[in-house]
């Protein structure tokens, strides 16, 4: 194994692919160069000597996707050949990053690759740097589709994902004057190298109209409107590119885009409005994961995609095993939350109204295909729609929703349902006005469904889907989330797995199991040395990131205490920036005293609607600067916000970090993801006992992380009941002064009150327990702190993170689901 200038921390670490013959090695980089330039030339359309770096990127990314699609026709064919089930993974939300130096990885190609560039005057980590971030995602939904997507591919699972091809994703991130500002995301304004459009894969959606009888007493449905979905590929190659799957993207386009009369009358714009009206439907992600907008854009998002999937998916089933009746035993399709779920209608549409399958029969196959993942507890995410919006916008599904569920409470009658049971597990709130709720459809709908932690599968079973656990029962099962370890470790912290496999041997790379070979390391003080030099060296990394960004200078000797998510409340940034401000009045009350040097990085972006959430970040944004810029605590404590959190910033920031911030209140995160990857790089959690922080405490050991805090069956009622959350702020002076100081414009003096409200607010009803947690949390900071001035220990513990998480790999978790869920054989 040769990876050579593993020096470099930035250095993306791949396999090299094993040959001893030199000249072959020189043969590759030599045609990979000439590849190289002739799609500059000829797809490009420039000249060498003038390209600018993104044309660079755009040449070199011609040249490795074709060494990818032999391998992509290969894995086709041989899952054709092979009559293989595929699994259809429908999500709205696939959050990519970059994809160059992942497919180099992949592929082995990163050296040939940097040695060819090098041939032509071109540095591969500037040309890495030109690829946009495909931020097609809000966040750990999003992202956890990405990884997925990869481990299916390294695995040799046949699959494909099914989304949308926003051409704007998630909102830039601006920071002005301490606030948040969305501008438009532009990720396809100049091409995107990656994709192949379909242009004859294609499916008219229907939206709006009537329905009629005929004579078979099916039903027959005339749409008002259609709109066409076109498919866009993308090949994902897997580890040592030995499977490449698909990443299928539709568009919307006009069926009709012009009137050509009202145009040559000369009514320009209202002879497009159809083509704005249709193609509005993939125009923007929605940036919204804190509620359901309810919005009718939504819904006609999420119904085109599903459907369009199905329509494909179906199609191909047809073509390759000509028996609609056996789709169930050739095709899986996971329902990533419930913004697919209309899938479930929609497929019983298509089995019985086009195939002409009775319904009984149709409902089996349906059930046995579909499984659905819930990603959140949070009522008000949980998605319904108005039943008159469906049945205005989609009036056959409405009536297939009403067939489901009157037999749905027919069954449940038949079991001696009560009427509170019956209301409880019908697809219609009548509470709220009538609505359809997804997350029952789908639960209905599926033969599985299946939570993304232990505790959180607890939780469904006794909140959300308590009455429809009791009715159909032993469909509910968990699939604790996981991470690719090519991305988060491989990639993103290249000279850390070079000290692994210089450690364990190249073996880690293939089985991420053989990490824990690193825990007898953990105590050998050279080893420990070694790791720390690392962690040392992608701290000064990100401090000149930070520095470039913000214009603030890191001191790289601090402990990096790190919390990057989206902001939401129930993640609690608060009570971080509410320690941060406790920490600042400790310092300058005793600034003699031997305080190790902190810095506390924040980042993330808050839904544009979300007020209260952008309040936060505005709070964090001005108790920065006000730190930063005072003498007394010079060098002791920083405080950055780091402004536009994307994929790749979390891939410079995570290997810089010593902790891990994973504080929700607990009960409230249903698994966290980010949370495994800093554990993953050796970074110590602070953490709550929820989501996921449960699993990695059981695996790492309590003596290697940082636990506080009220417990998912505490919060639960005092959320509930509420608490004298004054009584809890006068019984803790440091709590109370640090409130005041906030209260009364310490940190906003140009705009006393500005964050007089938001502690009003606190006092009044703290619904996250922010108040409730703050002493648990301090006490937990000071134990880190205890720790951090005794090095051996804490690199020990800081070792045993990465030693004990294999577990976390997506590797595992698609298995578990290839086995459990799916019904696949997998290697
Ligand atoms: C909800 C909504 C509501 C309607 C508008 C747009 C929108 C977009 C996304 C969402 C989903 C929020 C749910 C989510 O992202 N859950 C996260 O899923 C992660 C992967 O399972 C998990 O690690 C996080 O704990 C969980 O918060």
């Amino acid at each position: 194994m040769v990876c050579k200038g593993h020096g470099d921390v930035r250095r993306p670490w791949g396999f090299q692919r094993v040959t001893d013959d030199s000249v072959t090695v020189e043969a590759e980089v030599v045609a990979l160069r000439q590849a190289v330039l002739n799609k500059l030339m000829y797809e490009v359309g420039g000249r060498d000597e003038r390209a600018s770096p993104r044309d660079w990127f755009l040449a070199a990314t011609l040249a490795v996707r074709d060494r990818i699609v032999d391998r992509w026709r290969a894995s086709n064919d041989e899952a054709a050949a092979q009559g293989h089930k595929q699994v259809c993974y429908l999500s709205m939300e696939f959050l990519i990053g970059r994809l160059l130096s992942d497919a180099l990885g992949n592929l082995g190609l990163t050296d040939t690759m940097r040695q060819a560039l090098d041939g032509l005057g071109v540095e591969l980590e500037e040309t890495f740097a030109q690829e946009p971030d495909a931020a097609l995602g809000n966040g750990g939904l999003g992202r956890l589709a990405a990884c997925f997507m990869e481990s299916m591919a390294s695995i040799g699972v046949p699959a494909i994902g099914y989304g949308i091809r926003y051409e704007h994703g998630l909102f830039r991130q601006l920071i002005q004057d301490g606030r948040q500002r969305e501008v438009p995301e532009d990720w396809l304004s100049l091409g995107n190298p990656w994709e192949f459009e379909r242009a004859g894969i294609g499916y008219d959606i229907g939206f709006g109209g009537y329905v009629t009888a005929d004579g078979d007493a099916r039903m027959v449905w005339h749409p008002g409107e259609t709109v066409r979905a076109i498919a866009y590929d993308t090949p994902v190659v897997g580890w040592r590119g030995q499977w490449v799957n698909t990443l299928r993207l539709w568009s919307a386009r006009a069926t009709d885009p012009l009137h050509l009369d009202a145009f040559n009358s000369g009514d320009h714009v209202g002879a497009q409005a159809n083509r704005v009206r249709a193609e509005a439907i993939s125009r923007v992600l929605y940036p919204g994961d804190e509620s359901a907008a309810g919005q009718e854009l939504r819904l006609r998002q999420e119904y085109f995609f599903a459907s369009a999937s199905l329509h494909d998916l179906i199609r191909r089933h047809l073509r390759l095993h000509g028996d609609i009746l056996t789709l169930a035993e050739k095709t899986s399709v996971q329902l990533n939350d419930t913004h697919p779920a209309i899938g479930v209608a929609e497929l019983m549409r298509l089995l019985v109204d086009v195939h002409g399958l009775d319904w009984e029969q149709a409902w089996e196959i349906s059930r046995a295909t579909f499984s659905y993942t819930n990603h959140t507890l949070m009522p008000e995410a949980l998605e319904s729609w108005p039943v008159p919006l469906m049945e205005r916008l989609l009036p056959r599904n409405m009536q297939i929703i009403y067939l489901i569920n009157a037999r749905h409470l027919e069954a449940a009658r038949a079991h001696g349902a009560t009427d509170t049971q019956l209301s409880a597990i019908s697809l219609i709130d009548e509470q709220h006005g009538r609505r359809v709720r997804m997350g029952h459809l789908a639960f209905a709908g599926s033969h599985k469904i299946n939570g993304v932690s232990a505790l959180h599968t607890g939780l469904m079973k006794t909140t959300v889907f308590a009455e429809l656990d009791r009715a159909l029962p032993g469909r509910i099962c968990n699939k604790t989330n996981g991470i690719t370890f090519r991305r988060w470790l491989m990639r993103a912290n290249p000279a850390l797995t070079r000290l692994i496999v210089d450690t364990i041997g190249p073996r880690v790379l293939d089985d991420a199991e053989r990490l824990a070979d690193l825990a007898p390391h953990a105590r050998d003080a050279a080893f420990q040395q070694a790791f720390a030099r690392q962690r040392r060296t992608a701290k000064e990394h990100l401090a000149k990131v930070v520095r470039e960004r913000i214009g603030v200078t890191l001191n790289p000797d601090a402990l990096f205490d790190v919390q990057i998510k989206r902001i939401h409340e129930y993640k609690r940034q608060l009570l971080n920036i509410l320690h941060t401000v406790a920490l600042y009045n400790a310092m300058r009350a005793r600034p003699m005293a031997p305080w190790a040097p902190q810095v506390k990085i924040f980042a993330g972006k808050a839904a544009p609607s979300y007020h209260q959430a952008k309040l936060i970040i505005r709070l964090a944004n001005d108790v920065s600067r006000v730190i930063n810029s005072d003498p007394t605590v010079r060098g002791l404590l920083q405080v950055a916000f780091l402004p536009n959190y994307n994929v790749t910033l979390a891939e410079s920031i995570i290997p810089a970090a010593d902790l891990s911030e994973q504080i929700s209140t607990a009960g409230l995160e249903a698994s966290g993801t980010g949370n495994m990857k800093f554990a993953l790089n050796g970074a110590i959690t602070i953490g709550t006992l929820d989501g996921a922080n449960v699993e990695i405490s059981e695996r790492v050991g309590l003596e290697n992380i940082f636990i506080f805090g009220l417990k998912a069956h505490q919060a639960g009622p005092m959320r509930r009941d509420g608490f004298d959350a004054r009584a809890v702020v006068e019984a803790s002076p440091d709590l109370g002064a640090v409130l005041d100081a906030i209260s009364n414009g310490v940190f906003s003096p140009e705009e006393p009150d500005r964050y007089r409200g938001l502690v009003e607010g606190l006092l009044a009803h703290d619904h996250f327990l922010v108040t409730a947690d703050f002493d648990s949390y301090v006490a937990a900071q000071r134990q880190v702190m205890g720790r951090w001035a005794r090095p051996v220990e804490w690199w020990r513990s800081a070792v045993l993170n990465t030693a004990n998480v294999a577990w976390f790999s997506s590797d595992r978790t698609i298995r578990e689901y290839a086995d459990e869920v799916w019904d696949l054989p997998v290697r």
